[in-house]
């Protein structure tokens, strides 16, 4: 099947474009306004906000084109912000007219006892029978947005799927031939392929319409908790870029860099195993120039030719001039990175520059690699990777930092602690505490805070459940707990005692200790929702 993809450049096209490869489709381009209507199958995977496609698309004369389409009942299949934009409008960007395909308005989920955004993986409820849900067995589906389409009167006709966060929104439309999902069924695994590949199907081939309503019932659905496999990376004494992994973040051992394994198969190997997602460090990242970093560009392409969950990447996204003279913002390497396949970037040492500038000045500026990248492809593409150090104090009066009171004393009996953030890889400490560094972030346009603990890295013993909580008390959008996974075990605790988002490990799938499937299964045995 030939396949039309309207891309205009914003965001990971890239992945939807390798999933429509590996189902062994041929991929082309909306070139003109024309193509729009004339493409056999058109898929159009909005990227960034409602008000940036709606922008897009006006810039490309292409709104007609697309409603045009849309009456005439000729395939369509919209991705993520292209279902909210069949929509007339959206809270996100006040003003701006969506295609008006749909009546009402698109609304953001309230801050309530849920991290907003959205990231992870839930149900659906199928509310209609629709050959695109062919084949399916009620698998978690991936969701990253703030903003959703209401349950009204007025859509009701349009609805497919429905899915629950705090309470029900619309999760798929369809009718027709039109259809649109909020979730990324390009990084939803196998069942996600499955899914974009029914909507393929040419009618002629397949008119099956599946009754599959009954099959998945009307049980309310459920976000799963992540659990992540993080591989960081940095060339070795050769100069190969391996996978590392080190002790209270020292890499080497006997004065080598420990190699674990090559980034691409480790990355697929563990997105077999069932990984929700795959975080990449470049631990290097501060001293190199990330552009030139061709390596690392490659790495991460032909891992999305092969891995269809969500990929982070991390390690020296700033704004930096090379040696010839020519300089980059933080959102050209995050575009870079975008552009090769990454779904996230995680900024580490330039966040803590960040809320130091704000800390002092009290002012936005806007140019901050956060709000830059933020602002271009949306608080959900935007994790900041902290890594705090525990500093014990004898009474919280010792220090002007939020401090917590922890079952864990310090070398002199000390009873109290506050985690200080460091930079260039836990080798700098700074004077910021990691409370007043997620909320800061949060501000500035974060969407999602990676906790590392330079304590607790590659000990084994377990997640720093009270730097967790503390955290998770700080801010409303999502954390990952990182540092220090030993056994499948201190996964269960860390989702037991804390209300964590995800769980990150490194080592020890490295050294091939747990496996995820052994993970997930201790955390289901827990009775605690996972894919
Ligand atoms: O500052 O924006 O260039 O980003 C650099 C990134 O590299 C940061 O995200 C920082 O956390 C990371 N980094 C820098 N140096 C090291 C190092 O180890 N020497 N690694 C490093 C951080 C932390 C986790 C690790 C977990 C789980 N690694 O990613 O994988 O702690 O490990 P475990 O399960 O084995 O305990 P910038």
């Amino acid at each position: 099947m030939v396949v039309t993809l309207l891309d205009y450049g914003a965001g990971n096209v890239r992945s939807v474009r390798n999933a429509l490869l590996e189902l062994g489709h041929t991929v082309q381009n909306v070139k003109n306004a024309e193509d729009i209507i004339t493409a056999e199958k058109l898929i159009f995977p909005g990227v960034g906000s409602f008000g940036l496609v709606m922008q897009r698309l006006q810039e490309g004369g292409y709104i007609e084109p697309l409603q045009r389409r849309i009456r005439e009942n000729k395939p369509f299949l919209g991705i993520c912000v292209a279902l909210q934009a069949l929509f007339e409008g959206s809270e996100e960007s006040p003003g701006v007219p969506g295609l008006g395909i749909i009546p009402g308005q698109v609304v953001r989920f309230p801050e309530t006892t849920l991290s907003v955004p959205q990231i992870g993986w839930n149900g659906i409820r199928l509310q209609k029978d629709s050959k695109l849900f062919k084949g399916y067995e009620k698998e978690k589906l991936y969701f990253v947005h703030s903003y959703h389409a209401p349950v009204t009167e007025s859509s009701q006709d349009w609805v497919l799927t429905l899915t629950d966060y705090g309470y029900e929104f619309v999760s798929a439309v369809e009718k027709g031939n039109v259809s649109a999902f909020q979730f990324h069924p390009e990084k939803s695994g196998k069942a996600g392929l499955r899914i974009l590949n029914n909507f393929l199907v040419s009618d002629s081939d397949d008119t099956t319409i599946v009754k599959t309503r009954d099959r998945i019932g009307d049980k309310q659905t459920n976000i799963a908790k992540r659990i992540i496999a993080c591989l960081d990376v940095r060339s070795n004494d050769a100069g190969d870029l391996v996978v590392t992994k080190g002790d209270q973040y020292d890499v080497r051992s006997g004065g080598d860099v420990r190699n674990l394994g090559k980034p691409v198969e480790l990355a697929k190997r563990y997105y077999e195993e069932g990984a929700d997602e795959i975080t990449f460090l470049n631990i290097t990242g501060f001293r190199d120039f990330p552009m030139q970093d061709q390596p690392m560009i490659e790495v991460l392409e032909k891992t999305s030719e092969g891995v269809f969950v969500p990929l982070t990447i991390g390690g020296g996204i700033r704004e930096f001039t090379d040696s010839d003279g020519v300089s980059y913002t933080s959102l050209d390497v995050a575009s870079a990175y975008f552009r090769s396949g990454a779904d996230k970037i995680s900024i580490g040492s330039d966040a803590v520059y960040a809320v130091e500038e704000y800390l002092q000045s009290g002012k936005k500026t806007g140019k901050s690699s956060i709000e830059q990248i933020s602002i271009v492809y949306g608080a959900q593409a935007v994790v900041i990777s902290v890594d705090p150090r525990r500093v014990y104090v004898h009474t919280p009066g010792d220090t002007k930092h939020t401090t917590i009171e922890t079952a864990t004393s310090g070398p002199e009996g000390e009873r109290y602690c506050w985690y200080q953030c460091t930079v260039k890889g836990g080798r700098e400490g700074r004077d910021i505490d990691v409370v007043q560094l997620v909320k800061v972030c949060q501000e500035l346009g974060a969407g999602e805070i990676l906790l590392n603990c330079i304590d607790k890295d590659g000990t084994n013993s377990g997640f720093d459940l009270e730097l967790i909580a503390m955290v998770k008390n700080s801010v409303s959008i999502p954390v990952i707990a990182s540092s220090g996974a030993g056994k499948a075990s201190h996964f269960v605790d860390v989702f037991e005692q804390t209300s964590t988002d995800a769980a990150l490990a490194a080592g020890i799938f490295h050294r091939e200790e747990v496996t995820i499937g052994e993970v997930k299964d201790a955390v289901q045995a827990a009775g605690i929702a996972i894919r």
